[in-house]
């Protein structure tokens, strides 16, 4: 065989063994930015734990984890385009919630972060552009799992703070 050959089948051998290296529980640093996530994976072994850090310095984010039916077909891009009362008939599927202020890390207000459940998740923020940080937290205080009622404009899924996971057993 060609030395070439060869050099081309040791690197199809390290992708493959990346691919099916994702057996392991790991912690997940994800990076809220304005407006989008940075270092979410394509997949995750379950068990695996997220946190996020706030790049903003001016906008809240969330990390919103909804593990969506089995015979759910449709794509993240597709999801994020349902209306509101549509998309939130997915809201009691939402496994862990982790919120973090400007230049914060993450607090999970709802689970623990931690994805235990194989399957497809979509992720998405849906704070409120331009929402008051501290006038959110104290509505969601008052509002006791529902949705927060604040000022703001369209949620950051809207401005493209959306993606997709695949939990592997
Ligand atoms: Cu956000």
């Amino acid at each position: 065989m060609k030395r070439k050959t060869l050099i081309v089948l040791a690197a199809l051998l390290a992708f493959a063994g990346a691919c099916s290296g994702s057996s392991e529980p790991t912690t997940v640093a994800v990076r809220a930015v304005d407006y989008g996530f940075a270092g979410l994976p394509e997949q995750v072994a379950a068990g695996s734990t997220f946190t996020i850090v706030n790049e903003s310095s001016v906008e809240l984010h969330e990390l919103v984890a909804i593990r969506l039916p089995d015979d759910e077909r449709r794509s993240a891009d597709e999801l994020v385009q349902l209306p509101p009362e549509e998309l939130a008939q997915f809201f009691p599927l939402v496994e862990t919630v982790i919120i973090a202020p400007p230049e914060g890390d993450g607090i999970a207000i709802e689970g623990t972060g931690t994805l235990t459940e194989p399957g497809r998740y979509l992720i998405i923020c849906a704070i409120p552009t331009g929402a008051d940080p501290d006038e959110y937290m104290a509505a969601a205080a008052a509002a006791d799992g529902g949705p927060p009622q604040v000022a703001g404009g369209p949620p950051h899924l809207a401005m493209g703070m959306y993606g997709e996971i695949t939990v592997t057993e």
